[in-house]
């Protein structure tokens, strides 16, 4: 089967269906998702096919420079509540089954991506879609998209003069690199894509993106923590967290310059608007031998993650039961939640220390 072709058809007959058709990435969108849904609205123009992206970009992803990227790229995202139930959806950057897909109405028609299915389930639901590629041999969806670009584009390629080709590049160049934490994760897959981009693409902005600084909330928030250690694993809790978006990149800011394997951050976050009071959970670990997923779960009792992050959003009510939290005593629930989490680190310790 020619996937190249294939696609193309697709978005074909997609065009000719007459609803709209959408690329949704997952929830909280990085650089690879928008780079290949950029990629993707330039190969569906060329069926003829109008397409948009459904997504939700924020600095809230490990990747502080999210929103700058997001200007450079020039896209307009289109808001997941605005998607009309009679729409033709290609999740792009994940697939059914995800843990972090962004929920929207529509038919699921196609997904591109380079995570490997579930074979509960997920498998069967991909392969019966109108059109899908999924490369697990390929390290970012920039990568595959890129693979089609260069064979629909033939030889000519990018066009170095043209400002919206540029765009494309760098962002795909870009996601490329994220996902590939800057290519050492990479293989001769993404390379091969890298050198389509190569000489197009705008190092420059990439450089000034992947140098991006913290913002100082961040400091302000651990600052107002309290934290707690055992072993390889350290957790910090914060107290009354009025903006939520701050919690990834602290979690990714401990990982860079704190010694421990396992990094969690427990944000009170406070209500706003629809959002009730909640405890925002993101945890980052080092090391594949502790799979932060499990962590996660073994000390909140809720959680998911893969690669290393993972994350919770558990409902203030919750977390008081699971930890048997009480208020009105001496001791902060901010005391209480940590000693909470020092003896699940505890346990974890034992467990490890049984197993080696
Ligand atoms: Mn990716």
């Amino acid at each position: 089967m020619d996937i190249y072709k294939s696609l193309g058809d697709h978005f074909k007959k997609a065009s000719e269906a007459k609803s709209p058709y959408y690329f949704v990435v997952h929830e909280h969108a990085c650089p690879d998702s928008l780079g290949a849904s950029m990629g993707l609205v330039r190969l569906a123009k060329m069926s003829g096919l109008e397409a948009k992206i459904v997504g939700d970009f924020k600095a809230s992803t490990g990747y502080p420079s999210n929103a700058d990227v997001l200007k450079y790229s020039g896209v307009e995202l289109v808001n997941p509540s605005d998607v009309e139930q009679k729409s033709q959806i290609m999740y792009v950057d994940c697939h059914p089954g995800s843990t972090n897909l962004l929920k929207v109405k529509g038919d699921i028609v196609a997904v591109l991506d380079h995570h490997k299915l579930k074979e509960d389930g997920s498998e069967d639901a991909v392969s019966n879609l109108a059109f899908s590629d999924v490369r697990i041999d390929y390290n970012s969806a920039s990568s595959i998209v890129a693979d089609h670009l260069s064979v629909v584009l033939g030889k000519t390629g990018f066009d170095p003069e043209n400002g919206e080709d540029k765009k494309l590049a760098t962002v795909l160049m870009h996601g490329i690199r994220t996902d590939t934490k800057k290519l050492i994760k990479g293989n001769k897959n993404d390379y091969l894509a890298l050198a389509l981009l190569e000489g197009i693409a705008d190092k420059s902005k990439i450089a000034v993106w992947e140098d991006y600084r913290y913002p100082d909330e961040i400091l302000a928030l651990l600052n107002r923590g309290e934290s707690v250690s055992v072993g390889p694993y350290l957790a910090y809790v914060i107290p009354e967290v009025g903006n939520s978006d701050f919690v990834s990149p602290t979690a990714d800011l401990l990982t860079e310059f704190e010694g421990h394997d396992v990094n969690i951050v427990v944000a009170e976050v406070l209500a706003k608007g629809k959002q009730k009071r909640r405890f925002v959970v993101r945890g980052r670990s080092r090391r594949a031998s502790h799979d932060i997923g499990d962590i996660l779960n073994s000390i909140f009792g809720a959680g998911g993650g893969k690669e290393g992050a993972g994350g919770a959003d558990i409902p203030y009510n919750q977390m008081f039961t699971h930890f048997k939290l009480k208020i009105g005593k001496d001791v902060s629930v901010t005391s209480q939640i940590l000693f909470g989490i020092e003896s699940g680190f505890n346990k974890l310790v034992e467990v490890r220390d049984k197993d080696t």
